[in-house]
């Protein structure tokens, strides 16, 4: 284990003695590391928060601990297991809930959660529908909490936001890219009303503001042995926005046939059974707290979170690669191929995936 690694790990209240810090998981943006500790003591995940990012940490934080109070509040009433069925903040020793180096880097940790799997795609429909059950219980969980959260990402989901970002980019062209992607750019392009109609829905009130996740990929839940959904990971970008990008944002991940950045376009399509699963699940715990509103949208937000991922993965290659992590300097771009073949599916699929909404909203 790194020196550094452990003189880190060192600053938080962990039980027992720290056996070995190393690295986690598949995420773009964070890094990520697993503590394993001596005598049967729990183990942790550690995490460098990005700061270029989340440019305030100590907010972000702040919000997440609240989120996890009031899930544990809930977990709790319910008869469940408030260390298993929620996330646990480990503090540093002398209390705070991240530690800032001397490099000015930000670390959090909190409690692994043992006996339980993560999956990087739905490969059945029984997983998909646990998979909604757990963001519709969550949502449903947080649909009473009035406290607001600090907007640490302002305008994330907001695509009037985003394409005041992109306007810049394109114009700009720090990089030279803009007229090789000429004929992805128009994709965008040609659904730009389309899009903004929808937030404006938004701005104008007639789709509620709610506390939600934001990043409802599959690999943010955790499931136990047998398959059930048992706790929703990855609290960085819990915010007050619409419930729909948390549903939107899932299809697009869990219903992807392919992966998110298959460089195999055959792959990569709407998969219907899974969408009609985990639709299924999210309804069985949302359709309660849902508008007419919200309901009549479900299947829309799907398109809009594809489209919103297309514009910020080929917003960031003509960029320069500024912001996700790459493995190749194509990298941005074959995210960008594979979610628009996701989005064109989408488009090909829109009234099956309406009809199939619609099954389950009563
Ligand atoms: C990022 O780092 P990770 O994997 O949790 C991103 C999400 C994207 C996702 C795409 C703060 O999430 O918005 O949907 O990559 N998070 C941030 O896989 O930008
Ligand atoms: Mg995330």
């Amino acid at each position: 284990m790194e020196e550094s690694l452990k003189k880190v790990a060192d600053q938080f209240a962990f039980e027992g003695e720290i056996k070995d810090v190393r690295p986690l998981g598949e995420g773009l943006i964070n890094e990520t590391f697993f503590v394993e500790t001596t005598g049967g003591r729990p183990s942790y995940i550690l995490q460098r928060k990005n700061k270029h990012i989340f440019t305030d940490v100590p907010a972000m934080m702040d919000n997440i601990s609240k989120v996890i109070e009031h899930i544990k509040k809930k977990v709790i009433t319910a008869g469940g297991d408030p260390l298993r069925e929620a996330l646990t903040i480990t503090p540093t020793t002398d209390g705070k809930l991240y530690y800032k180096d001397d490099k000015n880097e930000y670390w959090a940790a909190c409690l692994f959660i043992d006996d339980t799997l993560a999956y990087q795609c739905a490969d059945t429909p029984g997983l998909a529908e646990q998979g909604g059950k757990g963001i519709g219980k969550f949502q449903a969980m947080l649909s009473d909490m009035n406290e607001p959260l600090a907007d640490i990402l302002p305008g994330f989901h907001n695509i009037r936001y985003r394409f005041k970002q992109w306007d810049d980019v394109l114009q700009r062209d720090p990089v030279g890219r803009k007229l090789k992607v000429a004929k992805e750019v128009e994709e965008i392009e040609k659904r730009r009303d389309e899009m903004l109609a929808f937030w404006i829905m938004v701005e104008q009130g007639e789709i509620p503001i709610r506390v939600t996740h934001n990043d409802t990929k599959i690999s943010n839940i955790l499931f136990d042995k047998q398959g059930n959904v048992l706790c929703v990971i990855d609290l960085d970008t819990v915010l007050n926005s619409t419930c729909l990008n948390d549903y939107g944002d899932a299809i697009r991940s869990y219903a992807n046939a392919g992966l998110e950045d298959d460089e195999n376009l055959a792959n990569v399509y709407l998969n219907l059974p899974i969408f009609e699963a985990y639709t299924k699940g999210y309804l069985s715990e949302a359709k309660s707290f849902l508008t007419p509103t919200e309901k009549e949208y479900l299947a829309f937000s799907a398109k809009y979170l594809t489209f919103e991922q297309i514009l910020r993965f080929l917003m960031d290659y003509i960029n320069g690669d500024t912001y996700y992590k790459i493995k190749n300097e194509k990298h941005n771009l074959v995210r960008t191929h594979a979610q628009l073949k996701l989005l064109q599916s989408m488009e090909d699929s829109y009234s099956d995936m309406r009809s199939i909404v619609c099954k389950y909203i009563d």
